[in-house]
């Protein structure tokens, strides 16, 4: 196999050799048309779709191609599978997209709740492209608040240390969340801690930490677990709703 490859390898080298070496000859370059094989393509995409911090719905089009896009050419944004905009590039104030190596983020509207937002560029084919599968990019957006990295302090405790709970709420989705409650039940106790979560932007980096602390002797000791579960009233709609409870288990020793 391997040297029926080189064979192959020469003989195209002998051809692309011999293109160049008659390159004046009009019927040997349309016969072989060795050129066109390394005709640089813009190629354009929708490379992301998300809410950013003021709400707006974003939509980054980008050419990841070698070669300059022409200026001629639509884009379409769809949300719910409803056709909501289409734009003439003519019409945009930034097009770097249509650069090679360039972006631009497209900005209809903000944007709230969960929405299935699907963005084509050159939705039209007035772009010929090195690859004409990418044009389109289909993102569910919207907030997930998730409820992570509980903790005790001091751990191991005894009853008769004063005991700091923690945890954070963070969003884990790809847009903003409006504010929010967390509900926290502490071992047995029949009623929770009510916490207020405020609007969060999206990353756990940007989530909120909070805290409870009990005095030395609220609880004796034994094995407990606690509850906390995010947006106790669901006044976010959110990418998964099903995440958003954590059993906390841990055990309080006699001094
Ligand atoms: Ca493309
Ligand atoms: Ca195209
Ligand atoms: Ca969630
Ligand atoms: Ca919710």
């Amino acid at each position: 196999m391997k040297t029926k490859k080189l064979l192959v390898s020469s003989l195209a080298l002998a051809l692309v050799l011999g293109g160049v070496a008659v390159s004046g000859s009009s019927v040997l370059q349309g016969r072989f048309q060795i050129p066109s094989l390394s005709v640089a393509k813009p190629d354009l995409t929708i490379s992301d779709i998300y809410v950013d911090e003021d709400g707006k719905l974003s939509i980054k089009q980008e050419n990841i191609g070698k070669k300059d896009a022409g200026s001629t050419g639509y884009s379409t944004v769809y949300i719910n599978g409803t056709l909501e905009w289409t734009y003439n590039w003519g019409t945009l104030t930034d097009t770097n997209f249509r650069l090679a190596g360039g972006n631009s983020i497209l900005q209809p509207q903000t944007l709230e709740g969960v929405n299935t937002v699907k963005a084509c560029i050159d939705a039209m084919y007035n772009i010929t492209e090195k690859d004409e599968t990418n044009n389109c990019l289909e993102v569910e957006v919207g907030p997930d608040l998730v409820i992570d990295t509980l903790a005790h302090s001091p751990n191991p405790a005894t009853d008769a240390d004063q005991i700091t709970f923690s945890g954070l709420v963070w969003n884990d989705g790809n847009a903003p969340s409006e504010a929010s409650v967390l509900e926290y039940f502490v071992g047995g106790n029949t009623y929770p801690e009510l916490i207020s979560i405020p609007s969060l932007q999206v990353g756990s980096s940007l989530g909120y930490t909070f805290e409870i602390v009990l005095e030395a002797g609220d609880l004796t000791a034994q094995n407990y677990q606690n509850d906390g579960r995010v947006d106790v009233d669901n006044e976010v709609d959110e990418l998964d709703e099903t995440n958003n409870e954590y059993l906390y288990r841990y055990t309080v020793s006699p001094e």
